[in-house]
């Protein structure tokens, strides 16, 4: 790899005239430039590291929960909230359940005003695959995109079911998690460890039955959990009626609350950023490492010269793994 790599210098200037034209507010680059992250592609990882520094002044808030929570409608909702107060708006959707793409998010019921005449606001469907980093890894950079492109909020719709959804979240500065009432999902969801993750309770679909008990549900296992947040953080339990934009206001105000919280101690809000890029920047390196290794060391031919015998069972998946290891070793010194 020299400055005389051919491929990279173009793949260079092309990320170049992205971030130019990223900076001149073009909406398609915004777009092409979310395709190339999640393609993982060598113009992307240029772009990311040409816009780095004109990202992390938005706020990014996660919105969690079960599918058919009503997490699309409360976003379309917060985020036309956020327009009328005059914020520009990015949203990314990682719900692989309901995909909603570009003017309507929710059919023909509810309509985002204009999402296509609105430069103000922007919605992404995200690509329920992602790149080799997994849909967190994706979704992080696709948000850097929108941070770059001067969003002052950036609302990332995602089911919170497994794993890469809990880590979707870490992503965000705040995270509101989406419970209804007729869902026995809720203990579920508290069991796969979302609830410690969640900044804001919302009891949506409170038009419906039970939505009282739900309440008293969560604030009795909010008592219970002894989690000790830092800084004594108390989460508010909302009751909304998403369809009828009932009590989103309060989501609205809770979620401002939050972020006043944590920037109200200084070290706080470094300690978790520090926290949240370090992880980051874990993740980046260890997919490097992988991306790396496996091209030098030609895995993939040799994966697929071998496979039929670990198939066949005539080489275990063990000893071939180790054989690949120490190669490696040898290789490295
Ligand atoms: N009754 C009622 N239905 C709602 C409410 N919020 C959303 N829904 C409906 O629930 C369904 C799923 O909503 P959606 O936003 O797509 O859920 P998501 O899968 O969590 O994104 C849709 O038919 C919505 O109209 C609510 O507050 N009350
Ligand atoms: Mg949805």
């Amino acid at each position: 790899m020299t400055a005389a790599d051919p491929a990279r210098e173009r793949a260079r200037q092309e990320a170049r005239a992205l971030a130019d034209r990223l900076a001149h507010g073009e909406r398609r680059a915004i777009a092409q430039a979310i395709s190339h992250v999640e393609d993982g592609t060598r113009v992307g990882r240029h772009f990311l590291d040409l816009v780095y520094e004109r990202t992390g002044r938005a706020r990014r808030v996660g919105i969690t929960g079960p599918p058919g929570a009503g997490k699309s409608t409360l976003v379309h909702v917060l985020a036309c909230l956020l327009r009328r107060e005059g914020m520009r708006v990015g949203v990314l959707a990682v719900d692989p359940t309901s995909p909603f793409s570009g003017g309507a998010i929710l059919g023909d019921r509810v309509r985002m005003p204009s999402a296509t005449g609105d430069d103000g606001l922007f919605v992404r469907s995200m690509a329920a695959r992602g790149n080799l980093g997994g849909v967190a890894a994706t979704t992080y950079e696709a948000s850097e995109v929108l941070e770059a492109a001067g969003f002052d909020w950036i609302l990332i719709e995602t089911v919170g079911v497994g794993q890469s959804e809990l880590e979707v979240v870490e992503l965000a500065d705040t995270t509101v998690l989406l419970l209804v009432p007729e869902s026995g999902d809720a203990v579920q969801v508290m069991k796969a460890g979302i609830m410690e993750a969640a900044d804001i309770f919302v009891v949506n679909k409170f038009d419906r039955e039970g939505g009282d008990r739900l309440i008293t549900h969560i604030e009795t296992a909010l008592q219970l959990a002894d989690w000790n947040r830092e800084g004594g953080w108390r989460p508010p339990v909302c009751p909304v009626i998403a369809t009828r934009e009932e009590g989103v206001d309060e989501v609205r105000q809770e979620i401002g609350r939050h972020l006043a919280w944590l920037s109200g101690d200084r070290e706080r809000l470094q300690r978790v950023r520090r926290d949240k890029i370090e992880r980051r920047v874990r993740v980046l390196l260890r997919r490097a490492l992988v991306e790396g290794a496996w091209a030098m060391a030609h895995i993939e031919e040799r994966l697929q010269a071998e496979i039929g015998r670990i198939a066949a069972r005539e080489v275990s998946p063990y000893r071939w793994v180790e054989k690949i290891l120490r190669g490696w070793r040898y290789r490295t010194g």
